[in-house]
């Protein structure tokens, strides 16, 4: 654990090194619990392609897409309720979000060699002032975001293992995306790729 941001673009605080890998493992151990419940699947978008990054999610709310478009539901596509979020999880949103309620909504993204997530808001959610936290686990990606619209200018930066991503303020409606993963960079998961989690209030 750091004590503070040491990178803001647009109000995004990145926590390098958030976590240790011990704290990194004990975190993959209840990713594992999540995966054997409401198993790994490949949204397809509006437009009826399959997107590159698997999902999965847990809490009250999951991210879905099909062909009737982005929302959330209250069950995985298997019928059952998605599992909950960890107290490992939420403990680590209220040491940086503070006294905001708690999230409803684990997004679980694996990233396999070519995966990738193009630019995009994300405004799903209800009330867009709450902040969203991500978690990045295994190897290292390449994080592009800019600004409110989708020409304004972009930053990119490295995102490892055990990095904790906050967006609020301004930064919370900025376009975002993965361009690529470096495959095989980090030893945390045994077949390679990348988990990142993200931490929403929905309603
Ligand atoms: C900036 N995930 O799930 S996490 C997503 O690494 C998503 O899997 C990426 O974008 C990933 O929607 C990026 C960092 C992130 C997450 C949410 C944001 C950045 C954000 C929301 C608003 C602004
Ligand atoms: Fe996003």
């Amino acid at each position: 654990m750091v004590a503070g941001a040491n990178f803001n673009f647009n109000g995004c605080q990145v926590y390098k090194g958030y976590l240790d890998r011990f704290e990194q493992h004990a975190l993959l151990s209840e990713l594992r619990m999540i995966v054997s419940k409401a198993p790994l699947f490949s949204p397809l978008t509006p437009w009826g392609k399959p997107m590159s990054v698997k999902m999965t999610s847990a809490g009250k709310y999951g991210w879905y897409s099909d062909h009737k478009g982005y929302r959330y539901i209250p069950k995985h596509p298997n019928g059952t309720h998605w599992p909950e979020i960890p107290r490992s999880i939420q403990a680590i949103w209220h040491d940086l979000c503070g006294d905001q309620p708690n999230p409803e909504c684990c997004l679980v993204n694996y990233y396999e060699k070519k995966a990738k997530m193009g630019l995009h808001q994300d405004k799903d959610e209800k009330n867009l002032m709450h902040p969203v936290l991500s978690i990045s686990l295994g190897d290292d990606a390449l994080f592009r975001i800019g600004g409110q619209n989708k020409n304004d200018r972009t930053e990119s930066i490295w995102l490892s293992s055990g990095d904790v991503l906050v967006m609020s303020g301004a930064s919370r409606l900025a376009y975002h995306g993965i361009d690529r993963i470096k495959y095989g960079s980090s030893q945390l998961l045994k077949s390679g790729g990348r988990l990142n989690l993200t931490l929403r209030v929905v309603d």
